[in-house]
């Protein structure tokens, strides 16, 4: 083997290691009593990343919305497209966060944008005025550590990870909608189970393992 492999290998197998050891998967089993909530998601919020690179898409087609939830960091542009062969609208009258938008009617194969500007970790709700079963959300995601949980129909336990978690970062984040959302402090080698509530009443639990 030459000299420059040789050193090329020995730096990328110390990379390896310093990253195994300095950044972690955190894992969640979410367990509900009756009903699964619509979508959730989970993120550290002091993991000090700058947010995603990748700003979130939405899409609508056939009456419905292409995700239940897409991501974006502060200031950044969330586009909206229009597949179907219907028109469609896109609105956020949001009393939780304040926020209120309505871009209007989106033609068949239009397009239309909004941007993230409320406050970080927040979901905006999202709908169409023209067919009121269609529901999406919109998060300010301050970090790149995070995850999308989603649940099937019916499904009463789901489970979810967060991977390349720093040590540093300990300020785990749930937002479940329409449940409460749960602030926890997880470090390295722990294992929590909290409550997952509804206007205070318990509706699930919630088990981290780090
Ligand atoms: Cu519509």
């Amino acid at each position: 083997m030459c000299l420059y492999k040789s050193i090329l290998l020995t730096i990328l197998s110390t990379s390896a290691l310093a990253a195994s050891l300095s950044a972690g998967t955190v894992e969640g089993v979410l367990t509900f009593e009756k009903r699964n909530p619509y979508v959730g998601l989970a993120y550290f919020s002091d993991a000090n990343d700058g947010g995603p690179d990748v700003c979130g898409t939405l899409d609508q087609k056939d009456k419905a919305f292409s995700k239940l939830l897409v991501v974006g960091k502060e200031g950044c542009e969330i586009k909206f497209h229009n597949s179907d062969d219907t028109d469609h609208n896109i609105f956020a009258n949001d009393l939780e966060s304040g926020v209120n938008f309505d871009v209007g009617l989106i033609p068949p194969g239009g397009d239309s944008s909004t941007v993230v500007n409320w406050n970080a970790g927040r979901l905006v709700r999202v709908g169409c005025k023209i067919h009121p079963k269609m529901v999406s959300y919109i998060a300010n995601l301050p970090t790149s550590r995070y995850a999308i949980v989603e649940f099937e129909e019916g499904q009463l336990e789901t489970r979810f990870a967060v991977a390349d978690v720093d040590d540093s970062s300990v300020a785990f984040e749930l937002v479940l909608q329409p449940l409460d959302r749960i602030s926890v402090s997880i470090a390295s080698g722990e294992t929590k189970t909290v409550d997952v509530t509804y206007k205070g009443k318990v509706f699930g639990t919630l088990t981290l393992t780090r």
